[in-house]
């Protein structure tokens, strides 16, 4: 008698690894709804790390799905943080703001140009003209010969003699500057 108890649980098993009543395979893809993770998408199979609307794809092979990164095309980021993508958020001269939002992004002591440009300070006093030659209490202006060197007069031809700089170390590797060879244009 316990022998033709069993049969019947036999049957019940191969219905339950029978796939052909598994229900219809929606999506084509060969994988029965039932056992499909994502039934309506023929690409996948499960939702995976973007789930089942959109494929698993990092175009900029930066580590973070196209899902995830705001940047797709930017492997550099995937935030599009201040600058937007594309574009680096680095702060070159380390005054608190970046590149893209920094008018002299190579002077730590101006965000915008204002009337003397980058790399020199507005003057003091509203009005006063610019010093573009901040070290040079005789000049205001690079002019001719540029920053630290005075401007000879004209020649009768017309032409500015300027002397020349020349660096050089002594024994005890002080800097010194010398002027040598004068330099006529
Ligand atoms: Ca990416
Ligand atoms: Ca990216
Ligand atoms: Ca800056
Ligand atoms: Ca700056």
């Amino acid at each position: 008698m316990g022998g033709k108890e069993l049969r019947p649980l036999f049957f019940v098993n191969l219905k339950i690894t029978d796939t052909t009543s598994c229900g219809t395979d929606s999506d084509s893809d060969g994988q029965p709804d039932c056992s499909d993770g994502c039934p309506f998408n023929n690409l996948k199979s499960s939702p995976g790390v973007c789930g089942c609307d959109e494929i698993d794809l990092d175009s900029d092979r930066d580590g973070v799905y196209n899902c995830h990164d705001e940047c797709p095309r930017d492997p550099y980021k995937s935030d599009a943080g201040v600058c937007g993508c594309g574009v680096p958020d680095v702060d070159s001269d380390g005054d608190g703001v970046v590149d893209c939002n920094d008018g002299c992004p190579n002077d730590p002591n101006k965000w915008e140009q204002g009337e003397c440009g980058c790399g020199f300070p507005e003057p003091d006093t509203e009005g006063a003209s610019c010093d573009r030659c901040p070290n040079d209490p005789a000049k205001a202006e690079p002019g001719f010969c540029g920053c630290g060197i005075s401007d000879g007069a004209k020649d009768d031809a017309g032409k500015i003699t300027c002397p020349r700089q020349q660096h050089v170390v002594n024994l005890n590797f002080a800097r010194m500057v010398s002027l040598v060879e004068p330099v006529t244009y």
